[in-house]
């Protein structure tokens, strides 16, 4: 029934963890599943572009954007190429483990599932042991979606997420900034007939000196993309 899988990595300026990244996503186990893996480079500038050039594996395709737009350009053009049975978003900054994969994956064998999130917060398999506001964010916004959308997930924020290929292509992602996140858990919670699923992960949360690229403002965009789609359809 599931033959393949699309790992879909946007990358931004991370030239320091993409190739270690993609190395671990090429080993990694997942559970029989053929691998597709997808990079869309955001026009980074920092010397990733000329590390991808380099790289060459049969399983690895690269596509450069010709013009910066927010995460979520990135991940629709990654997206738009993607032809695996199951859809799984890997950042490439190593906050999240291509070894959780299998965990990720067993629903779509076991549970019938449509939709899979890694869980930060359930706690996590693995947590690093990071300051407050990051945290208070994710708790916050996650209760709003579930206030909103009558559900009950933990973490909607997180970067581990899986889609039947078909659940992810008819979702008509509006979003190309970080916005994109809140869209897409507005829209499968509003989709009742949906199996969705979350899983706890293992999470090595990194400091804005190592990198980190969310704001403290994108939490009220956050709050404001889940309002407007429990609004509007
Ligand atoms: N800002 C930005 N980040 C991107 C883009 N494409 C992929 N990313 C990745 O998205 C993640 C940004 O979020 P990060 O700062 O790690 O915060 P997180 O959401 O808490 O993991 C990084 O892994 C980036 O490499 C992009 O086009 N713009
Ligand atoms: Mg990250």
């Amino acid at each position: 029934m599931f033959n393949t899988i699309s790992i879909l990595v946007p990358v931004y300026n991370e030239k320091k963890t993409i190739i270690k990244c993609l190395d671990r996503i090429i080993s990694s186990d997942t559970m029989g599943l053929e691998k597709e893996i997808i990079v869309s480079d955001n026009c980074s500038t920092d010397g990733t572009v000329e590390l991808l050039k380099k790289y060459s594996h049969p399983k690895v395709k690269c596509y450069f954007k010709e013009k910066n737009q927010g995460k979520g350009a990135n991940i629709k053009n990654a997206l738009s190429n993607a032809n695996g049975d199951l859809i799984l978003f890997q950042d490439s900054d190593l906050e999240y483990s291509p070894e959780n994969y299998p965990d990720l994956i067993k629903p779509f064998f076991e549970n019938n599932a449509d939709v899979v999130y890694g869980s930060r917060l359930t706690r996590a398999k693995t947590i690093k042991i990071i300051g407050f506001p990051n945290y208070m964010g994710n708790k916050i916004f996650t209760f709003l979606a579930n206030l909103l959308f009558n559900m009950i997930f933990t973490d909607i924020a997180t970067g581990y997420k899986i889609f039947r290929k078909d659940v992810i292509k008819s979702l008509k992602i509006n979003s190309n900034g970080f916005e994109i996140e809140p869209e897409i858990t507005a829209k499968i919670s509003k989709n009742k007939k949906l199996n969705i699923f979350e899983v706890p992960i293992s999470i090595y949360s990194r400091s804005y000196q190592e990198g980190k690229k969310v704001r403290w403002w994108d939490f009220f965009i956050y709050v404001y993309t889940l309002i407007k789609w429990r609004i509007f359809n």
